[in-house]
């Protein structure tokens, strides 16, 4: 197990320095130090991680198996009926979350793309390299409920909670994300690389959906029938929940500019619409587009004209972890590094960013907070040396 701490941020700050004192932004002189433990090592592609009230880790490989790692960095693989499990590119089993009754129930829940039927052939794209719409290709995703045995040697599957979430051949824009919290889920969704998609409010793709356990719509939805909260994401990955206020964060991947935090309004619409063009998805379109969509709603954060390919989100603990915390943590795949936020207190402005772990452990994904306040994150880089690290805030 090698522990170190990083001292990166002080070289970034002090080659800074070097150059220009004048512009050295305040929070890189101040980034981040941190203790990294490698709990858990030889995975592959790991894509959520859930912990459970024993400090217990619940982490979804993105083509299986899930696997328990113990507090004490003991791994285990787990048993589970994935058989019908689509894992191409960016499907897969993916987003995962525990009840919040789960010490007594046991219960878990993911969002994983599927074969309709076990071996179904799968669709090719269409002209253009558009997704053959929902119900006629091969796969689709859904929302699982499984229940984790007592001692975390496998799941059984209990039932579909809810299914219908259009991903295509090419898994392009599959991702999802989703929390549990109260007694509903919050599910992020892409948007399937269709160009009407995510201005669709009849389908499930490009959307942030809030249903009951039984998959029913949760109450509040604008569309007290429908399972839809907001519309017009693109590729948001993951979903989380501010504690202190219960209001609900969705991180997106941009096109090439403008990655987005986005803090969801009911009915909201954040103003993607890549369809300008007949029969052609459009990335050239802004990420939020007023002019085409109006009353669209702006992101809290963005990355500006380049892109972190920003794929997690999870909340800090309100002690522990200095002016952060109670903030929030974004991982990031290309970019290589964590990207801490300071909120304001009404939750719809970034304070102050700083970021760490840059270029140490490559690209990472899954973020979980420990019960003892440390923070689990998976790294993305393949080749079954994926990791599950263990992060503590040094000051
Ligand atoms: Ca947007």
């Amino acid at each position: 197990m090698a522990i170190r701490t990083l001292s990166a941020a002080v070289a970034i700050g002090a080659s800074l320095l070097a150059t220009s004192l004048l512009t050295v932004p305040p929070e890189a002189l101040a980034a981040p130090r941190l203790d990294v433990t490698a709990l858990s090592r030889g995975l592959e592609i790991p894509w959520g991680v859930a912990v459970a009230p024993d400090g217990t880790a619940l982490v979804t490989q993105r083509a299986g198996p899930f696997v328990a790692v113990h507090a004490n960095g003991r791994t285990q693989v787990m048993r589970a009926d994935l058989s019908k499990l689509f894992a191409v590119k960016e499907a897969g089993l993916m987003g995962v979350t525990l009840d919040t009754g789960f010490a007594d129930n046991r219960r878990a829940y993911t969002c994983q793309a599927e074969y309709t039927r076990p071996g179904a052939p799968t669709i090719p794209m269409g002209s253009s390299d558009l997704p053959v719409p929902w119900p006629n290709t091969g796969q689709e995703i859904k929302i699982v409920a499984w229940k984790v045995a007592d001692d975390w040697t496998g799941l059984t599957r209990e039932r579909t909670v809810l299914s219908g979430i259009p991903t295509n051949a090419s898994g392009r824009h599959a991702g999802c994300g989703i929390a549990a919290w109260g007694s509903t889920l919050w599910i992020s969704t892409g948007d399937n690389v269709s160009p009407g998609g995510a201005q669709n409010p009849a389908t499930f793709e490009g959307k942030v959906l809030h249903i009951n356990l039984d998959g029913t719509p949760a109450a509040g939805n604008p569309n007290p029938a429908s399972p839809v909260y907001t519309m017009g994401h693109r590729n948001p990955q993951d979903v989380a929940v501010r504690p202190e206020t219960g209001q609900v964060y969705v991180i997106e991947h941009g096109t090439d500019k403008d990655d987005e935090l986005n803090l969801l309004r009911a009915g909201g619409n954040y103003g993607y619409s890549p369809n300008r063009a007949p029969l052609i998805y459009d990335e050239s379109v802004p990420m939020t587009d007023p002019d085409r969509v109006p009353g669209a709603i702006f992101p809290v954060w963005r990355t500006g004209n380049s892109t972190l390919a920003t794929a997690a989100l999870a909340f800090l603990p309100r002690s522990g972890w200095g002016r952060f915390s109670g903030g929030l943590v974004v991982s990031t795949l290309k970019g290589k590094r964590l990207v801490f936020m300071r909120l304001s207190p009404d939750g719809r402005h970034v304070v102050e960013t700083a970021e760490a772990l840059k270029d140490s452990e490559g690209r990472l994904r899954g973020l979980a907070v420990t019960p003892d306040g440390a923070l689990l994150v998976t790294t993305s880089n393949g080749e079954h040396a994926d990791k599950v690290l263990r992060v503590r805030w040094t000051g």
